[in-house]
């Protein structure tokens, strides 16, 4: 141990430094590394006697990584990459201890850190600035910035078992395994827990006890790693092109340089999706089968499933004994909701005969005595006992190892008492100048950590470096940034299906804890993106102080979007597209149809069939979706969007299908007439003569007689207000109610929505400004017919309607809901927080969508006077319609 370079011991004895950091793991080499690249002067403290982290404890048999070797490593340094070269796909903990080992002498890192200290106690000095702290050898450190590198499985679980002190063998822990190893030939071994620890060691201890016996409490699912050496097309893969090798992996999804998935499984057959997981099999990469099979296998119940019962029957295959094989079955999880492992030969351990299954889930432990473990029916003499019952993860190691008491004496833990909350994942507001790597709110666990890292670290020292350029002394996250991120996390989770799993990711394995899915799950590359946001809107989000009063304070959210649409848009932005009112109306048409046909298609529903209605001046074609059901069912007359210029009955056919599904009715999408050929009342005229035909002849279109509902979306909202308000007025159709989602309802643009929202949301005030000059001449705008909230609103029958914060029509959709409402009509109102205009028929991409059409499909059951279908709720495939409800 030395002190670090050019730091100062005070009278008082603290160690003064520009930075301390608390671990030697990944995060915590780099970090000094870069810390002192960047000329801040340094200390890390490591409770250990060496480097390594978490591949300093985890030395259990079998103990590798589970992320590719090649991806899972520094990359910040080519002359590094050039100068260590990986044995196997997935390295062994002892070649990693040894690589970081490696790392921490190539850049001399050793002499800034202090090993065997334990940080005690951390507390912010208000009058100073500083950090102190406190260690278990008494020496005190104080820091200006605080930087927790902890990592977030470091601090093991406890065994929550009654009776372990009184076990007379061996108990050994797989998180804090003996270095001098631990003999087990011969020997009677139990190990309870079947997570990746588990599931690793398992195999090999199998091969060296007399008898193995396995707690299991909750079935995992494994695959197999097919380890050997790195793969030769991914080598030279890397090897061809390493710089965009490593760019790929920074910006993709889980921190691997593999593509984002865009076919859905439903668009593949049976042997197709067979053909494409038996190859994921063999392949042995964990990355791979999490995100290549299908685009819908992590977002969507249905997609994982299909996956997951693929897994099971690889299960049933290799355990001989059916019993056993059914227990190791998962059942309670989708697939990838809970960390699956990797292993080798994990399920075939079974078929030894020297290894027992004990399903905890029909015989719980009771206790362990002296002698062995005592479940509901039976009594194991052992000799050893192995907890591979995991971590407090995430916040464990942040919060329980030592008291932080960060501005006006508030304690972190208190501060997370009901769980994490953090900007970014990387700060905490009240807790200034304290950073973590790979916090709760991180992409961390959720991804390549070798990537997470570098990313975290390269931010946090670039942000430390151009504070003291600027002059800044402190940095705080705001809290209406960190309120943000929660929400924005809280959206993202909806986008996967961790928070259907009770897994660590959740903290739902340590008892008492607070519950929620603590990693980021909006992934690496949008993580990486809004990190940089941050910076390039003036460190969003932060208050930055320095000397002499000096303050910098740019307070808000860095996202407010919803995870989904955020991606979609900024997707958009870099197509760079010419605005669509520049493309004139048929290159506008040719331009719509182009785009549709890159979409996701919509899932089957029991039968499409195209026809022609009688309309207001003449045949109109339709296409009508019917659902799988028995029928008649009842029938929606829907319009689509297109500022009354653009789409036909085809081009909402995503939406229609989805909303058929989700009914259980008919949908019939109309094919009005277009501007500029057909201007004003053309399409509202058709939209009414179309609701007429169908009412008319729903017996013979095979629907149920009686009333129809209305649907539509933008100018197709309208068209189905205004059809409404027409019905009432000429003596029927008689209409039981209408959706009306994003609908154009009045012909003025001074409210506040077409400012907010004039450009940078697809649809612009640019835009509406041609859709309304091409329908409309001014002299009309102001008939109810084009813009109904200047109608008579008593009388009509109940609505649903839709607005989207980020969308110039909000304030007019919200006036119509309004109006109706104080004109005696019930209305149903859910205000989309986070969508555009178009998030709820861009099916199968905004998947945050979904939770909107739930909602939009019960209201419209409920006008048909039908039962709920809540069967997407109770599977979990459909978020809580609160999710995005009105605030
Ligand atoms: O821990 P875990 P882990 N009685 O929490 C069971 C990473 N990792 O150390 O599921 C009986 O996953 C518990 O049961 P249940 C990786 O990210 C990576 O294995 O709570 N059983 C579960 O089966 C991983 O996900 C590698 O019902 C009890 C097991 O113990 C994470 O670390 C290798 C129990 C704990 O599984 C954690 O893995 C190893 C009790 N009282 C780890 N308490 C690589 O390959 C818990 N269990 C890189």
């Amino acid at each position: 141990m030395s002190e670090a370079a050019g730091s100062r011991v005070t009278n008082g004895g603290a160690q003064q430094v520009d930075v301390a950091v608390v671990g030697a793991g990944f995060a915590g080499l780099y970090l000094l590394h870069r810390l002192r690249k960047a000329g801040f002067t340094t200390i890390a403290l490591e409770e250990a006697d060496d480097v390594g982290g978490t591949w300093y404890w985890n030395r259990y048999p079998g103990a590798r990584c589970d992320i590719q070797t090649i991806d899972y490593t520094y990359t910040f340094d080519p002359e590094l990459e050039r100068e260590w070269k990986w044995s196997e796909k997935y390295a062994t903990q002892p070649e990693i201890l040894r690589y970081l080992g490696f790392v921490a002498d190539r850049y001399d890192l050793r002499p800034d850190i202090r090993f065997n200290t334990k940080v005690t106690a951390a507390n912010w000095d208000e009058a100073t600035e500083r950090w102190l702290l406190e260690t278990d050898s008494g020496a005190t450190v104080s820091c200006r910035y605080y930087i927790m590198a902890t990592g977030c499985l470091s601090a093991p679980k406890p065994p929550e078992i009654d009776g372990v002190k009184d076990f007379s063998g061996e108990v050994y822990f797989t998180g804090r395994w003996p270095h001098q190893g631990v003999e087990l030939a011969g020997k009677r071994v139990a190990v309870i827990g079947t997570g990746s620890s588990g599931i690793q060691s398992i195999p090999l201890i199998a091969e060296q006890a007399a008898q193995l016996t396995v707690f299991q409490r909750t079935p995992n699912f494994a695959l197999p790693a097919h380890n050997g050496p790195v793969s030769a097309d991914r080598l030279a893969l890397l090897e061809g092109d390493r710089a965009s090798y490593r760019e790929q992996a920074r910006w993709s999804l889980a921190g691997v340089p593999l593509p984002q998935q865009t076919v859905v499984s439903w668009q593949l057959s049976e042997a197709e999706r067979r053909a494409r997981f038996e190859q994921a099999w063999a392949k042995g990469d964990l990355v791979y089968i999490l995100t290549q099979l299908w685009a819908d296998q992590a977002v969507d119940v249905d997609g994982n499933a299909r996956l997951a019962d693929l897994v099971r029957e690889k299960i049933r295959e290799i355990v001989k004994d059916p019993e056993t094989a059914a227990a190791l079955t998962p059942h309670d999880h989708p697939f990838g909701a809970k960390r699956p492992c990797l292993d080798t030969n994990y399920y075939a351990t079974y078929n030894r005969p020297n290894v027992t299954l004990v399903n905890l889930r029909q015989e719980p432990i009771k206790a362990i005595t002296a002698s062995g473990i005592t479940t509901d029916s039976r009594s194991f003499d052992v000799d050893v006992i192995v907890f591979a019952t995991g971590f407090d993860a995430m916040t464990g190691a942040i919060m329980a190892v030592h008291p932080i008491t960060g501005r006006g004496g508030k304690s972190l833990s208190g501060v997370w008492a009901h769980g994490p909350e953090t900007y970014l994942g990387l700060t905490v507001s009240g807790f200034p100048n304290l950073f973590m790597i790979t916090g709760p709110g991180s992409p961390s666990v959720l991804s390549n950590m070798a990537v997470s890292i570098e990313q975290h670290v390269d931010w946090v020292v670039d942000r430390l470096a151009a504070l003291r350029e600027a002059g800044f002394s402190t940095i705080e996250a705001t809290e209406t940034a960190q309120a943000g991120w929660a929400r924005h996390m809280a959206d993202c989770s909806m986008l996967t299906l961790h928070r259907l799993a009770n897994t660590w990711y959740t903290g739902a394995n340590v008892p008492g804890k607070a519950q929620g899915v603590m990693p980021y799950t909006g992934g690496v590359g949008p993580y990486r993106s809004i990190c940089s946001e941050v910076v390039s809107r003036g460190m969003l989000g932060f208050r930055l102080t320095g000397p002499n009063g000096a303050e910098q304070c740019n307070d808000g959210e860095i996202v407010r979007l919803q995870p989904d649409v955020r991606l979609v848009l900024n997707m958009l932005a870099e197509m760079n597209l010419p605005p669509i009112e520049s493309m004139g109306a048929e290159g506008a048409r040719a331009f719509v149809a182009e785009f549709n046909k890159g979409r996701p298609a919509g899932r089957p529903v029991g039968e499409i069939v195209d026809g022609t209605l009688q309309g207001a001046d003449g045949p109109l074609p339709y296409r009508l979706y019917r659902p799988a059901t028995p029928g008649p069912h009842p029938i929606v007359v829907y319009f689509h969007g297109g500022g009354w210029l653009l789409g036909d009955e085809q081009s909402d056919e995503p939406f229609c299908r989805d909303m058929c599904r989700r009914t259980g009715m008919i949908f019939v999408s109309v094919g009005y007439r277009h501007a500029p050929d057909h201007r004003f009342p053309a399409a509202a005229e058709d939209g009414y003569a179309a609701a007429g035909w169908i009412a008319d002849h729903a017996a013979e279109l095979r629907g149920k007689p009686g009333p129809v509902m209305v649907a539509g979306w933008s100018a197709g909202g309208n068209i189905a207000a205004v059809t409404c308000q027409l019905a009432r007025d000429r003596g029927g159709p008689q209409i039981s109610g209408q959706l009306l989602l994003c609908p154009v309802t009045d012909c003025t643009f001074d409210r506040s929505s077409y400012t907010d929202n004039a450009t940078g949301y697809f649809l612009t005030r640019a835009l509406m400004y041609w859709f309304w000059d091409l329908y409309c001449s001014p002299a009309d705008r102001t008939d109810p017919r084009v813009s109904p909230l200047r109608g008579r609103l008593e009388g009509l029958p109940p609505a649903f309607v839709v607005t989207c914060e980020f969308d110039p029509l909000r304030d007019e959709g919200v006036a119509y809901a309004e109006a109706l409402a104080a004109n005696g009509v019930p209305v149903e109102h859910l205000k989309a927080r986070g969508h555009f205009h178009s998030s709820f028929v861009m099916v199968d991409v905004v998947i945050t969508g979904v939770s909107g059409r739930v909602r939009m499909a019960q209201a419209l059951r409920q006008f048909a006077g039908l039962p709920p279908q809540s069967e997407e709720v109770r599977l979990g495939r459909i978020t809580s319609p609160h999710a995005i409800a009105a605030e």
